[in-house]
C-alpha cells in the first residue's frame, strides 16, 4: 500500500478533528493511528468505558481476551518480538494492573516495546483506598521506561502519542498509561491525533561521535584476535544486514547472547555459537583469549560474563550500544560507540581494513570439536534409551529446516533449545532472557503467532513452566492461535534440580513436580495432542504436530536427571567452563 493510500485509509477509518469524543474513544483512535491491529487484554470495572468503546471498533481492532493479565502482557511481548512493532495490553485497575508487573519487569530488562493501558478508579476517589484502587504508577515505576496517570481526557491523544514514541525509540521498553474512569468517560473536543517525534530531555538516537568510531576502527584494525559478541540490539536496530557486512568484511568470529539469537543465521560460517552460562565452549573460552572484544547491542549480563574480575581482562573492549547507561556499567570499554548500530555499524565497516582472520577463526572450530565430542554428540544422538531434550530439538530442526519461530519458557529446556535450535531468519527466537520468567512461554507464543501468523510458532516449555500459565490454552481455544506446544517433561523442576545436584550435594528439595495429563487438559480445551514416551515415535509425532492445521500439544518424556552442559558455574570465570 502506498503512503497516500495508507493516509486515505486512515482518514476513512478514524474520527475527524473537531468532533466531541470520549476519552475511551480517544484511546482507541490513538491505537488506530499508531497502526495497532491487535490488543491483548482483560476487562474489569475501572476499564469498562474503554471496553464499551471497543464494542464499536470490532472491525478495526482485534482484541484477544487472555485468561490472566500476565498472559496479556507476555502475549504483547511475544507480538513485539516477532513483528518488530509495539505490543499492546489492556488491564483493569487493582489486581488487573498488578498482574502486569512481572511482564513489565520482563519487558523492561529485555527491551520489549510494549504499551499497557490500565483503568483506574475515578480521580475523585484516588487515595481513598477505593475498590480496586492500587497505586500502579509507584508500583511500576522501576519496571517501566515511562509511566503516567491521566485524569483528564484532553491529555489522552498527546500522552498516548508520547507512550508509543517512548516505547519504540532508542532502547525500546514498556510504557504504562493509567487512565482514571472519569477521564475515560469524559467528552472533550478532539483535535485529531498527532504522532510524537520529540520529547524534551529524551534523546533516543544520540548523535554519533565520529572520533569514537575512528578510534574503534583503529583498535579493531590492529587486532590479531578480534571477537564479536552480538545481542538483541542488532534485531531491535533492524541492523541484521549491516551486522553481516561488518563481520564478513574481515571475517570476525561472532557469538550471540541468548537475546541476540537469530540476528545472524545459525549456520553462517562466522557464527561461533552462543555465549553465557550454558553457551558454547569456544566463545566462552575465547572471550579470555581474544585481544579485542567488539560488543554490539548487548549489555554484559552476569550470565554472559561469569566472574567479572576474570572477564576478558586481556582484551580491549569496543562497546557499541544505543543506551549510554550500558556503557561502562559492568565492563569498562576502551572505546564507547554510543549510537544506533544501524548507523554506527556501516560507519565502522567503511573504516575496516580487509584482514584475513581465518587462522584465528579456526581456533574456535578446534574447541567446537571438543564440545561436539564431549557434549553435543551424546545430547543430539544419545546412545541410551532415555530421550534427551537435545534430540527433540535436533528432530525439530530437521523437520522445520530452521524456518520456525521458537518460543521458550525458562529452565533446562530453554537452554537446550537456545543451544541447538536453528534459525534462518531474524526475530525467530523469543525467550525471557533477563528476568527468566517461568510462565512466559505459552502466552508469549500466542502473541508471537499474532505477530507473524504465516510462520510456524513452536513453544518449547517445561512441565513446571507450563503449569504457571496453562490457563492460556483457553485463549488459544477461543481465538484459534496456531501455536504448537511442545512440553519437554522431565518430571522435575529441572534447572533447579541440576543446581541442587551439582552444588547442594544432590539434596533435592521440592523440585519433584507432578503433572496432570497434559494431553487430556489440552483436549479439555478442544486442542489436539499426543504424548511420546519412546524414541521410535518421536519423529512421526513431531511431524503430526507440525502438519496439524491448528494448535497442538505434544508432550515428550525426557530423561529425568539429564543435565545441561557446558556450564559456567556461578562465581567462576568464563574460561573455567565445565564440559561435564
Ligand atoms: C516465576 C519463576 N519462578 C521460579 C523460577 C526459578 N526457576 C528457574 S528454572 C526452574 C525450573 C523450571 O522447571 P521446568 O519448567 O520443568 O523446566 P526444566 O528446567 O525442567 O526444563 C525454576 C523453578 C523462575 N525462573 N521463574
Amino acid at each position: 500500500m502506498s503512503t497516500l493510500e495508507k493516509t486515505e485509509t486512515l482518514e476513512a477509518t478514524t474520527i475527524a478533528a473537531n468532533t466531541q469524543i470520549s476519552g475511551s474513544q480517544a484511546v482507541l483512535e490513538a491505537l488506530i493511528h499508531e497502526g495497532v491491529d491487535t490488543v491483548f487484554g482483560y476487562p474489569g470495572g475501572a476499564i469498562m468505558p474503554i471496553y464499551d468503546a471497543l464494542y464499536d471498533y470490532n472491525d478495526k481492532l482485534k482484541h484477544i481476551l487472555v485468561r490472566h493479565e500476565q498472559g496479556g502482557i507476555h502475549a504483547a511481548q511475544g507480538y513485539a518480538r516477532t513483528s518488530g512493532r509495539v505490543g499492546v495490553a489492556f488491564a483493569t485497575s487493582g489486581p488487573g494492573a498488578t498482574n502486569l508487573v512481572t511482564g513489565l519487569a520482563d519487558a523492561m530488562i529485555d527491551s520489549n516495546p510494549v504499551v499497557c493501558i490500565t483503568g483506574q478508579v475515578f480521580a475523585s476517589l484516588l487515595g481513598t483506598d477505593a475498590f480496586q484502587e492500587t497505586d500502579v504508577i509507584n508500583i511500576t515505576t522501576p519496571v517501566t521506561k515511562w509511566n503516567y496517570q491521566v485524569t483528564d481526557a484532553t491529555e489522552i491523544p498527546s500522552v498516548l502519542a508520547k507512550a508509543f514514541y517512548i516505547a519504540k525509540t532508542g532502547r525500546p521498553g514498556p510504557v504504562l498509561i493509567d487512565i482514571t474512569k472519569n477521564a475515560q468517560l469524559q467528552l472533550f473536543d478532539y483535535e485529531g491525533y498527532n504522532k510524537c517525534n520529540h520529547v524534551r530531555s529524551y534523546r533516543p538516537a544520540p548523535i554519533v561521535r565520529k572520533e569514537y568510531v575512528e578510534e574503534a576502527a583503529r583498535i579493531i584494525n590492529e587486532a590479531k584476535k578480534p571477537f564479536v559478541l552480538f545481542g538483541q540490539g542488532i534485531i531491535l536496530g533492524k541492523a541484521e544486514e549491516e551486522f553481516k557486512r561488518f563481520i564478513e568484511k574481515s571475517g570476525f568470529p561472532a557469538a550471540a547472547t541468548v537475546m541476540g539469537l537469530s540476528a545472524l543465521p545459525t549456520d553462517h560460517p562466522l557464527h561461533v555459537g552462543m555465549l553465557g552460562m550454558h553457551g558454547n565452549y569456544a566463545p566462552n573460552v575465547m572471550t579470555n583469549e581474544c585481544d579485542v572484544l567488539i560488543a554490539i547491542g548487548m549489555r554484559f549480563d552476569d550470565r554472559v560474563t561469569g566472574r567479572l574480575d576474570k572477564y576478558a581482562k586481556q582484551a580491549k573492549i569496543v562497546h557499541l550500544d544505543i543506551d549510554p547507561a550500558e556503557i561502562d556499567k559492568n565492563v569498562k570499554a576502551a572505546v564507547p560507540v554510543w549510537g544506533d548500530c544501524k548507523e554506527t555499524l556501516p560507519m565502522l565497516t567503511a573504516l575496516l581494513d580487509k584482514i584475513d582472520h581465518t587462522a584465528w577463526l579456526q581456533q574456535f572450530r578446534e574447541l567446537e570439536k571438543e564440545e561436539i565430542k564431549e557434549v553435543i554428540n551424546e545430547e543430539l544422538n544419545p546412545t541410551t534409551d532415555i530421550m534427551t531434550m537435545g534430540e527433540v530439538i535436533r528432530e525439530l530442526n530437521e523437520l522445520t529446516g530452521g524456518d520456525a519461530v521458537i518460543v521458550t519458557d525458562v529452565g533446562q529446556h530453554q537452554m537446550v533449545a537456545c543451544r541447538y535450535a536453528k534459525y534462518n531468519q531474524s526475530k525467530s527466537s523469543v525467550t525471557s532472557g533477563g528476568l527468566g520468567t517461568m510462565g512466559f512461554g505459552l502466552p508469549a507464543a500466542i502473541g508471537a503467532w499474532y505477530g507473524t501468523p504465516d510462520r510456524d510458532v513452536i513453544a518449547i516449555i517445561g512441565d513446571g513452566g507450563i503449569q504457571m500459565t496453562i490457563q492460556e490454552l483457553g485463549t488459544i481455544m477461543q481465538f484459534g492461535a496456531k501455536v504448537k506446544i511442545l512440553i519437554l517433561n522431565n518430571e522435575f523442576l529441572g534447572m533447579v534440580r541440576q543446581w541442587q545436584q551439582l552444588f547442594h550435594d544432590k539434596r533435592y528439595s521440592f523440585v519433584n513436580i507432578t503433572s496432570p495429563d497434559f494431553v487430556a487438559v489440552a483436549k479439555g480445551y478442544y486442542i489436539d495432542g499426543n504424548k511420546v514416551t519412546e524414541r521410535k515415535d518421536l519423529k512421526s509425532a513431531l511431524k503430526t504436530m507440525l502438519e496439524h492445521d491448528g494448535s497442538y500439544l505434544l508432550e515428550v518424556m525426557v530423561g529425568k536427571e539429564n543435565n545441561v552442559f557446558p556450564m559456567v558455574a556461578q562465581g567462576t570465570s568464563v574460561s573455567e567452563i565445565r564440559l561435564k
